[in-house]
């Protein structure tokens, strides 16, 4: 087996999004394509000779191939060890588990999240460092920096290595170790929640489903849900990984989890049901009849944290992202702990949780997490609700009532307006950038515009600045309009639209949130002239 360093011609179009590198499939086939992307990962983290490297991803179209040639680069490029999930499996939250518990110097995670999968599909790839969280932007920024002027990368000329069973085999100099993707996870997970009392909840007739939307949480779903705590077999849906999802968009929002949707809205519906993504790190939580959308679901965890082993001790703090609802930041000044507001993107956690300031964080887009690993986490969540279920003995519609009857409700909605035609997606955000001075002051109805701005973020652990993270229109009464272009799509650009408004009179607060937000939809589609510039006059999916 000899060590080949290959001549290559950089790529243009390889910086990260929000989470990673995402691209079609095809463009990942394209020679080098691939390599290019991991020799500027190596060359930019420049691990020490020897160390260790975890790599799995969500089993999608491509995921074998592209693990095959990350084993072997890694060989070439001084590693000692790899460990690799079975099957090359590892949902993101459980490789995030494994890179800490084994103390590895970071690892490799492929995916592209909640987007299709298949042959003309979507690929990607990410970079998680020692605190098992994705690489911050001066490491993103790095990479991209690299991979526009890479000129050669280093492969190992060997054969492929079985991915199918466990234990140890070499490449090289290097070992690599095939792992069992569940039973690190699965193990924390008992450790963080209150399983004795999970299991007499769901051996007492409580009734859940979960879709795991053939993609990677199935298999932990079904050991953990079904095996570990009991609940009746059928409970997990969809509990086979595929290559494409089963021709589905693992995306667990009202639009995509249909199938869960209509069973959870239909007679005889379970008391419960969640859904988790293509690469398990978001959820989706639904009562009998009843959705819970993402910001109250963190705002209600929060509220509600003493109730699981892990947290008894309270939190430190809570994190957001800044198109996040603040229903958490009511529930952070009820505890007198601090709430940080952080651009989208998982990535911008990581500091906040490292220094010991927060324990809980999420987002809109379906994404709720601790400080137990540093990536969101899809089945953390479902089990986090299970134990807070258990020890209220509560619906889940009961639970979400009483806390809006305390904290008020934050009516909550979002309007994706996807595959745009690039430019007139810039153009819409242009276009209010440039209407700022104007819309100042202005009132549409009850509401009257107190600032506008785009949203800049100084870390407070390592004071760097990220702007340009999204248009706020910010009304006197605390409502919010906020415009963002989506950094995770593939294909031209998704616009997406955030609505906000507090309503704090009880009252009021059964009104259905499309009623309740109509107002400030007329006015976020009026100013940002998106209709005319677009040519939509509907979005793609309302969560
Ligand atoms: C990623 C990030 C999340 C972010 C989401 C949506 O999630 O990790 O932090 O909220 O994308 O980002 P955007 O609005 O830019 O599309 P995932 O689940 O795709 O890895």
């Amino acid at each position: 087996m000899s060590i080949r360093t290959v001549s290559t011609q950089p790529f243009s179009d390889q910086k990260p999004g929000t989470s990673g590198l995402r691209k079609k499939v095809p463009v990942f086939q394209q020679p080098h394509y691939l390599e290019n992307f991991v020799q500027s990962i190596f060359d930019s983290i420049a691990a020490p000779k020897g160390a260790a490297l975890v790599v799995g991803g969500d089993g999608r179209y491509y995921n074998r191939e592209a693990i095959q040639i990350i084993l072997k680069m890694a060989a070439a490029n001084g590693f000692g060890k790899v460990l690799v999930g079975r099957g090359g499996i590892l949902s993101t939250p459980a490789a995030s588990c494994v890179i800490r518990k084994h103390k590895t110097f970071g690892g490799i995670i492929l995916s592209a999240s909640h987007n299709p999968g298949g042959p003309k599909e979507d690929f990607g790839i990410k970079y998680n460092g020692t605190n098992g969280g994705p690489a911050t932007e001066t490491v993103t920024e790095a990479i991209f920096a690299l991979s526009k002027k890479i000129s050669s990368y280093r492969i190992l000329d060997a054969a492929d290595v079985s991915l199918d069973t466990l234990g140890n085999t070499t490449l090289g100099d290097m070992q690599v170790q095939v792992i069992d993707p569940v039973s690190d996870y699965a193990e924390l997970m008992e450790s963080l929640f209150d399983f004795g009392a999970i299991r007499e909840l769901l051996q007492g007739g409580f009734r859940i489903k979960f879709d795991a939307m053939h993609a990677v949480n199935g298999p932990y779903a079904k050991h953990i849900l079904e095996g570990r705590l009991g609940a009746a077999a059928g409970s997990v849906m969809n509990g086979v990984p595929l290559e494409d999802f089963g021709g589905g968009h693992p995306d667990p929002n009202l639009t995509y989890a249909h199938d869960l949707v209509e069973i959870m809205y239909g007679d005889n519906a379970p008391d419960f049901g969640a859904a988790s993504d293509g690469d398990g790190d978001r959820n989706m939580i639904l009562g009998k009849h009843f959705f819970v959308t993402p910001s109250d679901s963190l705002a209600l965890l929060a509220a509600n944290a003493t109730l699981a082993p892990a947290y008894k001790k309270g939190l430190a703090g809570i994190a957001r992202s800044m198109p996040t609802s603040a229903a958490a930041d009511r529930v952070a000044q009820a505890l007198n702990i601090p709430c940080y507001e952080t651009p989208t993107g998982w990535k911008f956690f990581g500091n906040l949780m490292d220094a010991g300031r927060v324990t809980l964080c999420g987002e809109e887009s379906f994404g709720t997490g601790s400080d137990h690993v540093r990536e969101k986490d899809g089945l953390w969540a479902v089990l986090f609700w299970l134990n807070i279920l258990a020890a209220r003995k509560q619906p889940v519609e009961a639970i979400v009532t009483e806390h809006w009857a305390k904290y008020g409700r934050n009516f909550y909605s979002r309007y994706d307006y996807e595959g745009l035609p690039t430019e007139a997606a810039n153009g819409v955000v242009q276009h209010l950038r440039d209407s700022f001075a104007a819309l100042t002051g202005k009132s549409f109805g009850k509401y009257t515009v107190k600032t506008c701005d785009d949203f800049s973020y100084t870390d407070p652990v390592d004071g760097s600045v990220s702007q340009g993270q999204g248009i706020r229109l910010l009304f006197s009464d605390g409502s919010r309009i906020i415009f963002r272009l989506s950094g995770t799509g593939t294909e031209g650009a998704t616009l997406r639209v955030y609505l906000e408004a507090f309503e704090a009179d009880a009252s009021h607060h059964h009104l259905d949130a499309q009623v309740a937000l109509a107002g400030l939809i007329q006015i976020a589609l009026r100013v940002s002239e998106l209709q005319q510039r677009t040519g939509r006059d509907n979005p793609t999916v309302i969560t």
